[in-house]
């Protein structure tokens, strides 16, 4: 006879007891921490995403991965049977459950979890699953264990993945509850076949070699497994940084956003060398080239010059890339700008990160909409789906375009439509373009086809693409305080609430900034509290930083050196 739930739970909770005094916190995307406090808090994600799934009578997913944070850390990433990230009204259980001091409480929260949410938990529920995957972290095996004993402990079956990118689990789960093909070779067919359909197949023109930093994680050995099926296309990938060294260590997405410099194994480069960094678990994606572009070699590109500063083409100018390449694909549907009243919305989300001179830019295109949430995927996405087509990219490269379904039955309608060629083709590449990008969550390895689609069909080069604005010289640091939650924001973010004495002084000190623009908000992933500040120059966006960065200090309890 089967043990009541709360006895399997107390008696399974044993072997992941919480550490004392660790309070894990839902942040930006999840449960970080440093890898050995973890163990209590997977155990628990694995309960939450079991509840989800007797919930919603689908299948669910966790994926064990801090991203960009350094190696030792870890952290829990939970998938939505969409695909997408956990459902915000389940936020607080995640952090109730992860908190409960002891086994016993611990069953009395997932009790009161299930009664308030009406979950039964069923006695055959053998369809449904949880997909658990990790990165390329040691600690990844273990804290997937975890995971997968918190589900049992409901009764839920768990699928163990192993080694994914958080993208590619977050794909899996999505097609596995649309009855479509869901396997990790399933993901490089569906991504390549629909890569080919958008740019056809090689032709000496079209040959494109990108180097890509892999961030030494699980990019590296999925980017190998993709790239032989595009060969046919010219599109050939030059992996490097792939697990030798650091994870995320003096190389990936984040380590260029932040020095602007190049990565490891980057510093010689033919001079006109088209490159992409990816994050730890592959769900950031940072475009970039070598500075100075060497003149001195008189294009010959066999000439390598040894550089250390790197041109970056961010989230920002990836969705500006993405916003030109759809709004052609709009006007030969026949209902681009200009043709407004033929019901396509096109959005673009931004956070306050987005470099002013970049909203700026798409503020102005016709028929675009621009529209601000705070940090997170999860916001973005979800603004996204407001749009039939929703382009979302954070300025850190977390980022998208996201089509209604109802948008794609138009498209499979236009599609077939013989009596106007150009707009079939258009509808065609919309197809494909939603199988060519995961529509699960932002994807690294598939915004690489995203970008390179759009930049052939646009027949643009990376100076084409670097000439659509200029960025405005922006400065972000950290600041460390001895509790990050004393800081509270409102309007996506760019304004402080608590404490009521700081955003008067942020305000004065950004009037005296010619295009001055800053914010600062507490990190939810990492103990600190982030300033940005923007200006005419490089000068005075750093003046502008630091003079913000002390103002927290001083009024949010700063620790240790500033
Ligand atoms: C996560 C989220 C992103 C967010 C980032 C930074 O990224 O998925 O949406 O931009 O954290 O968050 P914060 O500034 O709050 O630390 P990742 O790549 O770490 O999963």
């Amino acid at each position: 006879m089967p043990l009541p739930i709360s006895e399997n739970i107390i008696n399974a909770s044993k072997a992941y007891p919480k550490p004392n005094n660790f309070k894990p916190d839902y942040g930006t995307a999840g449960f970080r921490s440093l890898a050995e406090n973890l163990p209590s808090t997977v155990f628990r994600c694995g309960i939450i995403m079991a509840a989800r799934a007797f919930k919603t009578n689908k299948s669910t997913g966790i994926c064990i991965t801090a991203s960009h944070n350094p190696a030792p850390d870890n952290g829990v990433k939970l998938v939505e049977p969409s695909g997408e990230m956990l459902c915000q009204e389940w936020e607080p259980y995640a952090n109730k459950l992860a908190n409960a001091e002891t086994d016993e409480e611990l069953a009395k929260c997932v009790a009161e979890l299930l009664n308030s949410e009406n979950i039964t938990i069923p006695t055959n529920p053998a369809s449904l699953k949880m997909l658990i995957a990790h990165d390329t972290r040691s600690s990844g095996p273990s804290l997937s264990d975890a995971a997968a004993a918190g589900a049992k402990a409901l009764g839920l079956t768990t699928e163990l993945h192993g080694l994914r990118t958080t993208p590619q689990l977050h794909w899996s789960v999505m097609q596995l509850n649309k009855n479509l093909p869901s396997s990790e070779q399933d993901y490089y067919t569906t991504l390549a076949t629909a890569f080919k359909q958008l740019v056809g197949t090689n032709s000496d023109n079209n040959k494109v070699t990108l180097h890509i930093d892999c961030a030494n994680g699980v990019g590296a050995p999925k980017m190998a497994q993709l790239a032989p099926l595009l060969s046919e296309t010219g599109l050939e990938f030059d992996l490097r940084n792939t697990g030798k060294g650091v994870l995320n260590g003096g190389c990936g997405s984040d380590f260029i956003q932040r020095d602007k410099q190049l990565p490891e194994n980057f510093t010689r480069l033919p001079p006109t060398a088209r490159c992409a960094a990816v994050d730890g678990d592959s769900d950031r994606l940072m475009y970039f080239r070598p500075l100075p572009i060497s003149s001195d070699t008189d294009g010959d590109d066999s000439v390598i010059v040894p550089t250390t500063s790197a041109q970056l083409f961010d989230g920002d100018r990836i969705a500006a890339l993405v916003a030109a390449y759809c709004s052609d694909l709009l006007t030969a549907l026949g209902c681009g700008p200009g043709c407004a009243g033929e019901g396509v919305s096109l959005g673009i989300i931004q956070t306050a990160y987005a470099n002013g001179a970049s909203t700026n830019y798409l503020q102005n295109q016709p028929g675009c909409s621009v529209k601000l949430t705070p940090t997170g995927v999860k916001y973005l996405h979800e603004a996204a789906h407001h749009f039939d087509i929703g382009i979302y990219f954070e300025a850190n490269g977390h980022g998208m375009v996201l089509f209604k379904p109802a948008f794609l039955e138009k498209m499979n309608l236009v599609a077939v439509d013989q009596g106007n060629k150009e707009a079939a083709a258009a509808a065609s590449d919309f197809i494909a373009l939603s199988q060519a990008v995961n529509q699960s969550v932002g994807d690294a390895i598939s915004g690489i086809l995203l970008v390179e689609a759009a930049l052939r069909k646009k027949g643009w080069g990376l100076e084409d693409w670097a000439a659509l604005y200029t960025d405005l010289p922006s400065r972000q640091l950290k600041v460390k305080v001895a509790d990050r939650k004393v800081i509270t924001t409102t309007d996506a973010e760019t304004k402080v609430s608590e404490p009521k004495s700081l955003q008067p002084l942020i305000d004065v000190a950004v009037a005296e900034v010619p295009n001055g623009r800053a914010f600062v908000r507490p990190s939810g992933t990492e103990d600190v509290v982030r300033v940005y500040a923007e200006a005419v120059d490089q000068k005075m966006a750093d003046i502008l930083a630091n003079t913000i960065a002390a103002l927290v200090y001083k009024h949010a309890g700063g620790v240790g050196d500033l």
